[in-house]
């Protein structure tokens, strides 16, 4: 049995998360188009006859401007320790720049073996995808550098073997039929964001957060917290339709995630300035 654990290095929006739920087969991590979605170490875990490979989605290496930014790079900087290899994904939509060759500093330093995958090239020219690989090519000394689509899951099979090539021998670390280590509590948290990233813009994505109060039988209960009263009025919108417009959204991928049926309650609350509140981000496990 080979088992071990990979982490995703790359910018903000390269799609990391779209990746590792495409490798583990299903929906470990929130998605959105707006940076900074990811904020904790998510592991996606991908089992197979012979394999286990644990890949740790990351938040995108950023400079950090407040507790909650310096907290999701501390969280970047200490899931290096300890991997088997490192896959460093780049936006094949994007300039290949000084971003990407910040975190190569990083990463080819590491001592582990660095597969890179060019994302997103879906509907791009063959002319466009080549000259991208070539910029990649040259951040570093790479194991592989692999041209997938997370989204139409073009490549993603030979990715995925190519990193499953590249654990040692080992344990299983997790049961078998285990896809990822964030308890359902903070899963159903991240589905709620997820909904209330996708309805909003500008300053609101990044100001919102969103946590279970109690999980019982057939009933949740969730808070939205956002950081002023203008975007707590957003996020309620006209006679409620906002925050409806979240929980109608939500609860099928909740009742999914449960197996059944459930009422889903949200609430939205002003806490302003949370994102530098030590306490809070505690309490949020950030
Ligand atoms: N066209 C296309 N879009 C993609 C692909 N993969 C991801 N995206 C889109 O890119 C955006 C960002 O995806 P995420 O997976 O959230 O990116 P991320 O790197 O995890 O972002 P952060 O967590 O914010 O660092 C979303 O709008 C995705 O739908 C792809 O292969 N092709
Ligand atoms: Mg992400």
């Amino acid at each position: 049995m080979k088992s071990g654990f990979v982490a995703v290095a790359g910018r903000p929006n390269v799609g990391k998360s779209t990746l590792v739920n495409a490798i583990a087969g299903g929906k470990v991590a929130i998605v959105s188009d707006k940076p900074q979605t990811t904020r904790r170490r998510i592991f996606g875990i991908a089992n197979g006859d012979d394999h286990q490979l644990v890949l740790a989605d990351l938040p995108g290496f950023q400079r950090p401007r407040d507790a909650l930014t310096e907290h999701m790079q501390r969280t970047v900087d200490s899931a290096f320790e300890d991997v088997d290899a490192v896959l460093f994904v780049l936006d094949a939509r994007a300039r290949i720049g000084a971003g990407d060759r910040f975190i190569a500093e990083r990463v080819f330093s590491l001592g582990v073996p660095v597969v890179i995958a060019l994302n997103k090239v879906d509907r791009l020219k063959p002319g466009h995808i080549a000259s991208q690989m070539q910029t990649g090519a040259q951040l570093g000394d790479f194991h592989a550098l692999h041209p997938v689509s997370a989204k139409t899951g073009d490549g993603v099979g030979e990715l995925r073997d190519e990193l499953v090539g590249l654990l040692p021998e080992g344990p299983a670390y997790f049961a078998r039929d285990q896809r990822t280590d964030l308890p359902v509590e903070v899963q159903i948290a991240e589905l709620v964001r997820e909904k209330a990233l996708h309805l909003t813009k500008e300053e609101v994505p990044h100001a919102l957060t969103a946590q279970v109060d109690e999980l019982e039988e057939r009933r949740v209960s969730a808070t939205i917290f956002v950081e002023t009263e203008s975007q707590k009025q957003i996020l309620v919108g006209k006679g409620g339709r906002m925050v409806r417009e979240i929980g109608t959204r939500a609860r099928p991928e909740v009742e999914a995630l449960l197996g059944h049926q459930v009422f889903l309650e949200l609430r939205v609350k002003a806490r302003p300035k949370w994102r530098r509140d030590e306490t809070m981000l505690e309490r949020l496990g950030l």
